[in-house]
């Protein structure tokens, strides 16, 4: 039986937010060389930079900080947490880290050698940099829907699993672990069902290799398997959660997306021989093994955050926000990535600005635009971020994806908040082949896109990837 819906909070603090008018937001986009990371947050109206650490926390989580442990060792709030994994996650072994980029860090030193290969169905950009900055060689298997925005497939974060054995097959020895992101954000929050979990779980442990899962967004990626995989309606989600965890070896999570906490990552493992030496690099990297890379008080929120999210009313009021934001989108005539995800509404800037081609940074030209418009601040996940220079032929090769992501916090704006956003995208959408391209002046390598700067194009301007 379906269950009643209901919104499952209300309001109690308020943030207050500002919107600058045209003029004044033209001058921060040229001051801030065209690129929205390099805005004030002041200065942006609708922020949809990123669903990462930028959540309301619940009041139970408010009072939890409150009664966090600060103690060096031992503290009372690292075995709280602890006792949130065991229930939640279901692994023994606990490694508190700053955010998921130190559970990354740790856990790669212990594993990767130089010249691994390393698996996962899409590589978010911070574990993609830290496998190769191990010297491991990151390979992407996501199933060739993933990379079609219309194809309505439900679980477009699944992994080729042919494609898996094949590697494995070919290069076993030098696979430390595979991968599997949860839901696959590079690829538009996309949900990997549980009977490919099993499956890719199946086929690693065949050949000996561990599966991890770079789980950040776990409970959005149960609620889609609640709702689309055969068989699992009548399951809680902390059922689904539990089940999706029980086919890994460990998991790397960064808790500022489904820990419902503004900082704060952790490692979970199963292998007691494995947690010792994680153990020592955490000690190196981080911190003592019962605060790690955070405060007690921050242990305490988090061990709150990993129980409030299972609570299916929350998921489906989070889930179906975002849907409805991508409904808005589509009816205006906006291109998106369908299905849309969990976490964010992906706008397919190839299909929405044809005229422009990638060397003139289509996804980056509308979330400028989008800025300029309405003070909206969304990411670009295109050729800005993702663009790649050929090392035999020195060429720039382009990623398929083009996308401008607009990812909701949670629990943060209203519907009202966000058909602002629809509309002002609606708006551009009328005279989207006036839009022009930009050109980058500076910003170089693979994080170039936190850093870099553009200047618009003339009418009869010439793009060029800026690749040095
Ligand atoms: C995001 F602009 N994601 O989506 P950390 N795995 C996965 C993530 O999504 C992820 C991390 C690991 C971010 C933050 C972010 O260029 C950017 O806690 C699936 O951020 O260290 C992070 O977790 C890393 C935004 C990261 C960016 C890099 O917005």
């Amino acid at each position: 039986m379906e269950p009643e819906w209901y919104k499952p909070f209300k309001v109690k603090v308020v943030e207050p937010i500002r919107l600058l008018s045209r003029p004044e937001r033209e001058r921060r986009l040229r001051e801030a060389g065209y690129n929205v990371f390099r805005l004030r947050s002041e200065d942006v109206y609708i922020d949809l930079l990123t669903d990462s650490g930028t959540g309301a926390m619940s009041q139970a989580q408010w009072a939890a900080l409150m009664q966090g442990d600060e103690a060096y060792a031992g503290s009372r709030s690292f075995f709280e947490l602890q006792e949130a994994v065991r229930d939640v996650l279901g692994f023994d072994y606990l490694l508190p880290t700053h955010q998921g980029r130190g559970a990354e860090n740790v856990l790669f030193s212990c594993l990767i050698r130089p010249g691994d290969v390393v698996p996962n169905n899409m590589h978010f950009d911070t574990t993609r940099a830290h496998v190769l900055h191990k010297g491991g060689e990151p390979v992407d298997l996501a199933i060739e829907d993933a990379y079609d925005p219309q194809s309505p497939h439900p679980f477009k974060g699944d992994m080729d699993v042919h494609k898996l054995e094949a590697l494995l097959k070919e290069h076993g020895e030098r696979v430390p672990f595979v991968l599997l992101t949860v839901t696959n954000n590079t690829g538009g929050g996309q949900p990997v069902s549980l009977s490919n979990i099993r499956a890719v779980s199946e086929v690693a442990h065949a050949h000996g290799v561990p599966l991890f899962l770079d789980a950040a967004r776990f409970a959005e990626n149960a609620y889609f398997i609640w709702e689309r995989e055969p068989g699992y309606r009548e399951r809680t989600i902390a059922e689904i959660v539990k089940e999706m965890f029980s086919y890994a070896d460990g998991a790397l999570i960064s808790a500022k997306k489904d820990g419902l906490v503004n900082i704060g990552g952790l490692l979970a493992l199963r292998d007691p021989e494995l947690h010792e030496r994680a153990v020592e690099q955490l000690i190196l990297f981080e911190g003592f093994p019962t605060y790690g890379g955070l405060a007690g008080r921050d242990l305490a929120a988090l061990a709150r955050g990993l129980r409030e999210v299972l609570d299916l009313q929350y998921l489906h009021d989070r889930v179906e926000q975002v849907r409805r934001l991508g409904e808005r989108l589509k009816a205006k005539g906006v291109p998106i990535v369908e299905p849309v995800g969990g976490h964010a509404v992906y706008v397919d800037a190839k299909r929405f600005l044809p005229h422009l081609p990638q060397r003139e940074f289509p996804a980056q030209a509308l979330v400028v635009e989008l800025y300029r418009e309405a003070g909206v601040r969304a990411v670009e996940l295109g050729s800005v971020a993702f663009a790649r220079e050929d090392p035999d032929t020195g060429e720039t090769v382009y990623p398929e994806l083009e996308l401008v992501r607009l990812a909701i916090p949670r629990r943060v704006y209203t519907d009202e908040h966000l058909s602002v956003v629809a509309d002002a995208l609606g708006a551009i959408a009328q005279r989207r082949d006036a839009l022009r391209g930009l050109r980058l002046v500076a910003g170089s390598g693979p994080l170039r896109h936190f850093l870099a700067r553009f200047e618009p194009l003339s009418l009869h301007g010439h793009g060029g990837s800026g690749l040095t």
